[in-house]
């Protein structure tokens, strides 16, 4: 039977409750870490994980999985409360978060199953996730790759450069979701391949064309405008 949207709504609300319960778990387990940049990473990981990602936590190397790349790495207690909460690694981890010889600390670490990249310097996930996508399209894989960015990571200027290459590339098989800055408020802005539209705040919206021109990257001061 299929899903009504109300129920799926529902079910994706349910889950991102438990996310934000066991996100704070860890947190409080590790004594401390990024509250705002996880809980702001929950709702669209919840969507992810439960709705639109096609994986496999019992397989976790599975090679026709969608990808995801948290490039904002510093909120890595949501991603191991929905790794957890999917079924990928064991629900205990939560409690060893950012504990001496766990693998489960502040940044993403590919000991972790399900974790595609270790990150945390920000800036890098965007291009990595370039190159999953590429990938992709070597060996004629129709995977997807998913990648979570913080707003102001996107001040990084690697972010632009890869953000011109996937435009002028057309990868399609890859969507980027910045974050909004308000912990919890679970905002975000949809960067699409093929116009690479940035909105997620008026004073960060810019367009690159497919030709691979670079972007007209809006000053500081019209920032404030
Ligand atoms: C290259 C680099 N510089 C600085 C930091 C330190 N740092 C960790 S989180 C953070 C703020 C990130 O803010 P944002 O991208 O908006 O993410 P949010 O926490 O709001 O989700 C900074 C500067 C880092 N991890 N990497």
């Amino acid at each position: 039977m299929t899903e009504s949207r109300q129920d799926l709504v529902q079910r994706l609300e349910a889950q991102a409750r438990t996310l934000r319960r066991n996100l704070w778990r860890a947190l409080r387990a590790g004594g401390g870490g990024h509250a705002g940049g996880s809980a702001s990473a929950a709702d669209i990981l919840t969507a992810l994980y439960f709705h639109r990602m096609h994986i496999r936590p019992a397989e976790p190397e599975w090679p026709d999985r969608d990808r995801f790349v948290l490039s904002k790495g510093h909120a890595n207690a949501a991603l191991g409360a929905v790794l957890a909460q999917a079924g990928f690694i064991d629900d205990a981890l939560l409690d060893r978060f950012y504990q001496f010889e766990s693998p489960f600390g502040m940044h993403p670490d590919i000991k972790v199953a399900g974790v595609e990249m270790c990150t945390g310097a920000l800036g890098h996930g965007l291009a990595i996730a370039i190159g999953m996508a590429f990938g992709a399209r070597i060996q004629d894989k129709q995977f997807h790759t998913f990648v979570m960015l913080g707003d102001a990571e996107l001040h990084e200027g690697s972010n632009w450069e890869a953000a011109m290459a996937a435009a002028h590339y057309g990868l399609d098989n890859l969507t980027p979701w910045p974050t909004s800055g308000l912990p919890s408020a679970g905002k975000c802005a949809r960067l699409t391949a093929t116009t690479w539209t940035i909105s997620s705040r008026p004073w960060m919206r810019c367009r690159c064309a497919r030709n691979g021109q670079p972007p007209s990257l809006p000053t500081q001061s019209r920032a404030r405008a």
